[in-house]
């Protein structure tokens, strides 16, 4: 749980204060009978006797406390119990409708990171994307983990800890980022040879900037315009490119590498190894392998022109 800012902060520091003043006169009473104790031990050991009768007659008073002391304590952890349950459910419903959870669904392959964005009320809405996250601020986004080969590990330090994505199994997390700005996020489990590589930019943007970004992300990709572009839209589509990759609004559908139909809009290429631009997109297509050794896209053997093509046609998936 995350404090935050906004209503859901405020009834969490309310909690928050509950729980201290309570934890404190707990405290506060222990600390009364502990010295109380104290004392009186002191009393006996001047005396230098026990004093079995007196001790019979206290009996009862301590009988009394010590039920008095324990169904305290009963109310109060059932009190606090009780109430932290009530601010789960008041978080969950102080969130506004429109603010409500954004579904991620994040599917970590080596090495890299498919991104989803899927709503069910608007499936039409969904937008497929990689190696990065964009979040509106204040929003829970509830992101599911998958993976879909060795385990990874999901991890932005400066919004929330540490979750693996496992083979086999669905984990989550949700995420409520409070303040705007752009993180790092990385694979965190060693997952083969390019693990370093394995990094997620993360935008935190205001809403309105959120959908524009997603807008933006729901279109398909434009038809190629000059004839370079489209010679390179001809390769990508007739070659290897198409058998891994998919560009909304193509032909192009499979899902073994990054969904390429916005590919400009991200802030790096292969999951952090490049800055995003040309240089890197001619570096990329021409020699995978030895920018990121081992990673899952092969040598294709382009030739000058045809590289100079595609990197045109990659260049209008903005
Ligand atoms: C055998 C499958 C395969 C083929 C064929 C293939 N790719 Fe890839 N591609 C991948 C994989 C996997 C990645 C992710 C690599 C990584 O980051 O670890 C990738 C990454 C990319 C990226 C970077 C995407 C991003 O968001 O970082 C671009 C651009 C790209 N490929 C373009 C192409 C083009 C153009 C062709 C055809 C010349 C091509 N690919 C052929 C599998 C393939
Ligand atoms: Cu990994």
């Amino acid at each position: 749980m995350s404090g935050g800012d906004g209503l859901d902060g405020a009834l969490f520091n309310r909690l928050f204060a509950l729980f201290l003043i309570v934890s404190l006169t707990m405290l506060a009473l222990v600390l009364a009978f502990l010295a109380a104790a104290w004392f009186r031990r002191g009393g006996v050991r001047q005396d230098g006797v026990a004093d079995e009768n007196g001790r019979a007659s206290r009996e009862p008073l301590l009988r009394a406390l010590l039920i008095g002391w324990t169904a305290l304590i009963a109310i109060g952890l059932i009190g606090l119990t009780f109430a932290s349950f009530l601010t789960d459910r008041g978080m969950a419903d102080a969130i506004p409708p429109d603010r409500r959870t954004i579904n991620i669904i994040v599917t970590a392959k080596q090495f890299w990171w498919d991104v989803n964005y899927a709503f069910d009320n608007e499936p039409s809405k969904n937008i497929r994307t990689a190696n990065e996250l964009h979040l509106p601020v204040g929003v829970p986004a509830r992101v599911t983990l998958k993976s879909s080969d060795v385990i990874h590990s999901f991890w932005i330090p400066n919004l929330a800890g540490k979750q693996d994505l496992i083979p086999g199994r669905v984990n989550d997390l949700v995420l409520l980022p409070n303040r705007t700005g752009v993180f790092r996020g990385q694979c965190a489990e060693f997952c083969g040879i390019q693990h370093a590589h394995m990094a997620l930019d993360v935008t935190v943007e205001s809403r309105a900037q959120f959908a524009n970004w997603l807008a933006a992300q729901g279109k398909p990709a434009p038809a190629p315009a000059s004839p370079l572009q489209k010679a390179g839209y001809l390769y990508v589509m007739n070659r290897e490119c198409s058998g891994c990759h998919a560009i909304a609004g193509t032909a192009a559908n499979a899902t073994v590498g990054p969904d390429l139909t916005h590919l400009m809009s991200r802030r790096s290429l292969a999951a952090g190894t490049l800055p995003m631009g040309r240089a890197g997109l001619y570096a990329w297509v021409a020699d995978p392998q030895g920018v990121k050794p081992g990673n899952n896209m092969p040598y294709v053997g382009l030739d000058a022109n045809e590289l100079h093509a595609v990197t045109a046609y990659l260049e209008t998936l903005k």
